[in-house]
């Protein structure tokens, strides 16, 4: 079996945020091995700002899973936690999204790696600089920490560490 490191964002802003959290990592170690895991930050919210604060953080995972299938688990695992359906950058009780797959590149309708404009979200960008700073981004060629620099600071004051998930 091919085995991949792939790195997810984790987010919550309804219901108990670092319950939620907890919850969802316990649930992908039962799946697959967690090889890093960020701190949790407090996040304001980005795209539609009238709803609470997020809880943010990175994770970097090693799978035997597909990107169709890891994206599978991570649908099952939002429903597990609750989520209903919500609009464009709405609220959510769980959001687990793919950020990077190994080098891979995909394009399709469902799912795109590496995740569309993560590279200028301070939310993505700042726990996950945290776990893999030297990560390269296959498609723009720069490292985590280069992006996150490029980000403005305004935005990361918008990111605030919080500590460790108590596991
Ligand atoms: N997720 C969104 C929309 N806005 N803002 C923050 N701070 N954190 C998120 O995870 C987030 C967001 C939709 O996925
Ligand atoms: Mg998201
Ligand atoms: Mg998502």
């Amino acid at each position: 079996m091919n085995i991949v490191t792939a790195y997810l964002s984790l987010g919550s802003n309804l219901g108990d945020r670092e319950d939620n959290l907890r919850k969802v990592l316990s649930l992908l170690r039962r799946e697959m091995s967690l090889t890093a895991v960020s701190s949790v930050y407090e996040t304001e919210p980005w795209g539609y700002t009238s709803q609470p604060a997020f809880l943010n953080m990175a994770c970097a995972v090693e799978t035997g899973l597909s990107p169709r299938e890891l994206l599978e688990l991570a649908w099952r695992m939002e429903g597990e936690l609750g989520r209903v359906p919500s609009f464009h950058y709405g609220p959510r009780t769980m959001d687990v999204d793919i950020l990077l797959y190994g080098d891979e590149i995909i394009e399709t309708p469902e799912l795109q790696i590496p995740h569309p404009h993560f590279s200028d979200r301070a939310f993505v960008l700042v726990p996950l600089a945290e776990i893999a700073p030297g990560l390269v981004h296959p498609v723009l060629g720069k490292s985590m920490s280069e992006l996150l620099e490029e980000v403005p600071g305004k935005e990361k004051d918008g990111v605030v560490m919080l500590g460790q998930v108590s596991l």
